[in-house]
């Protein structure tokens, strides 16, 4: 009986990847993170004017993996991504520190704080894990992930919230699949 189940899970897991979708500004390192992912190795990337999309398999997670373009005027079209979403994965570029937070109460439009709080006010997203990639790592004076958090704010994120940051280098892969193995164990 045991080992029916965990094929019929197995099958389940096998037939129905999950929905990742992958947004952050503009530059901050989606496109490449998507093709380090898939094919480990560099893929030179020109601005995302519309979305990528691929099918990967990590840690034995199936996943359909949607990297959205993250330039000002597309990032309205965010939300049309989210319905179905088993998890969210938000990349920051750590060096380009002035549009990490812009300390204003009121949300703006233009830093990756306000982003993802708009983000996460979808009804869509409002129990999936959030993934989010602290990128470019290796560039010096680089914001580190605990830093990151507070800038973000997560600890303002709901408790029931299941969140991680994790700090990587896109370029290297370094931190790559640290991060995904972390929703391969949170995703359900
Ligand atoms: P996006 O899809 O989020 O818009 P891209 O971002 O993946 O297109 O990356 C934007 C630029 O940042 C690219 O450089 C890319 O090589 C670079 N980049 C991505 N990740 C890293 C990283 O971890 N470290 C460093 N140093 N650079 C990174 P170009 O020059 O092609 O614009
Ligand atoms: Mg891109």
């Amino acid at each position: 009986m045991g080992i029916f189940i965990a094929k019929l899970f197995s099958h389940f897991r096998h037939s129905n990847p999950a929905r990742v979708v992958m947004v952050g500004l503009d530059a901050a390192g989606k496109t490449t993170i998507l093709y380090r992912a898939k094919l480990n190795e560099t893929v030179l990337s020109n601005a995302t004017l519309g979305f990528n999309v691929e099918k990967l398999e990590i840690e034995g997670l199936n996943l359909t993996l949607w990297d959205v373009g993250g330039q000002r005027k597309l990032r309205d079209l965010w939300q049309y991504y989210y319905e179905g979403a088993n998890a969210l994965i938000y990349v920051v570029d750590c060096a380009d520190r002035n549009r990490i937070s812009c300390k204003s109460p009121e949300r703006c439009i233009e830093c990756a704080r306000c982003e993802l709080a708009n983000a996460l006010a979808s009804d869509f997203l409002s129990t999936v894990p959030v993934l989010i990639f602290a990128n470019k790592q290796d560039i010096p004076g680089s914001a580190k992930p605990d830093e990151i958090a507070q800038l973000l704010g997560v600890a303002d994120f709901p408790s029931s919230r299941k969140w991680h940051i994790q700090g990587c280098c896109a370029v290297t892969g370094q931190g790559i699949l640290d991060g995904f193995r972390w929703l391969a164990a949170n995703i359900s």
